[in-house]
């Protein structure tokens, strides 16, 4: 098991692959995975504002809409949204000679952009650049940093444009690109309360804040920003919830009836997953949303040592040690059946090779 080393940052050196090919590149695609989140759109908006003042040309283009609570930084940096109808977005894929995809290392994860930047790929020069925080990437990018011991990606920027600055030897930081970071490092330590919050986060989080980012506002504009349908939606969730396996598991099904009784979203589900795992002797969580197309979300959290990312990964899925998820291509009663079943055998088989790990050690 790889720890997150004390204060741990990746050297200038290291970067260097990175800043190679961003000073050498002059037309950027930023993208992040699909559902994005505060870490993925944070860390866009910051490396988007940092690559304009070089005088880049820098388009974001996102597989799928902004979350509405996360919609204020588009009035940072514009945000575009992938559509196989979007001709400008097709047009920016194949102009540009660089793409960069944060907080994603699997292909699957850029949805519908991905034939698009394959393509591209195939036929002239782009390059795929990745920055990402979560386990086991995949190889399919030139350049790719991807550092699991990372509380967030916006961490792992805040390391790239501070090795940048001191390359280029010029101030890079704004007031507008330390708010975007922050929302990426509070976003995904859940306020600085997630395992991955080391001493380091909290320095990194007060510079920020030294440079202009105003946590009382980030944190009001992303966590008090429920519409009446959300809330609904969560009144409804946690009177479904059930806890089962003598409070080993807790389980949840979203189905499309709730989300339409309640005139809530897919966005809306994922900041229910949290109130899962808030009943102590819960190990493992799992939320299972219904989608339009009939496909199935899951969504896994975990305490202490079990990885859930490798749950995750059985379906095509991935993750962290202890937030993961994966997509079925099948219905929810299908997935539901399935996962159940897994999940027992998963957690039956955690807790035999501990048992042999802690006889062993003794
Ligand atoms: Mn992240």
């Amino acid at each position: 098991m790889i720890l997150p080393e004390y204060g741990r940052t990746l050297h200038s050196a290291e970067w260097s692959p990175v800043i190679d090919e961003l000073l050498e590149g002059q037309h950027f695609v930023i993208t992040t995975h699909e559902n994005s989140d505060g870490d993925g759109l944070g860390s866009e908006v910051a490396l988007a504002l940092a690559l304009k003042a070089l005088g880049k040309v820098v388009t974001i283009v996102n597989p799928t809409e902004v979350p509405p609570n996360y919609q204020f930084l588009k009035k940072l940096y514009p945000v575009h949204v992938f559509n196989n109808k979007s001709e400008e977005a097709i047009q920016e894929l194949s102009l540009c000679d660089v793409v960069i995809l944060l907080d994603a290392n699997l292909h699957d994860r850029m949805g519908s952009l991905w034939p698009h930047v394959s393509f591209s790929r195939e036929l002239g020069s782009l390059k795929l650049v990745c920055i990402d925080h979560h386990l086991e990437p995949e190889d399919f990018t030139d350049v790719m940093v991807c550092e699991s011991y990372a509380s967030s990606t916006g961490e792992l920027v805040y390391g790239f444009l501070s090795a940048l600055q001191e390359r280029l030897a010029l101030e890079l930081f704004t007031p507008e690109i330390a708010s975007a970071l922050y929302v990426a490092v509070m976003t995904d330590t859940g306020s600085f309360r997630f395992p991955k919050t080391t001493p380091y986060v909290y320095q990194l989080a007060g510079d920020l804040v030294s440079k202009g980012a105003d946590p009382a506002e980030m944190y009001d504009r992303i966590y008090n920003s429920l519409t009446t349908p959300a809330l609904k939606l969560l009144g409804a969730a946690l009177s479904a919830i059930s806890i089962l396996d003598n409070g080993d598991i807790s389980w949840l099904f979203i189905s499309q009836d709730m989300l339409k009784a309640t005139g809530s979203k897919l966005f809306d589900t994922d900041l229910i997953i949290r109130y899962l795992l808030s009943v102590p002797s819960v190990r493992i969580a799992v939320l299972i949303v219904e989608m339009q197309d009939g496909r199935t979300k899951a969504s896994f959290r975990s305490r202490g040592n079990i990885y859930v990312n490798h749950l995750a990964k059985k379906y095509g899925g991935g993750g962290h040690m202890n937030a993961a998820g994966c997509l079925f291509q099948f219905s929810s009663d299908k997935a539901q059946n399935v996962l159940l079943d897994d999940l027992r055998a998963f957690l039956r088989e955690h807790d035999a090779t501990n048992k042999v790990l802690n006889n062993s050690g003794k």
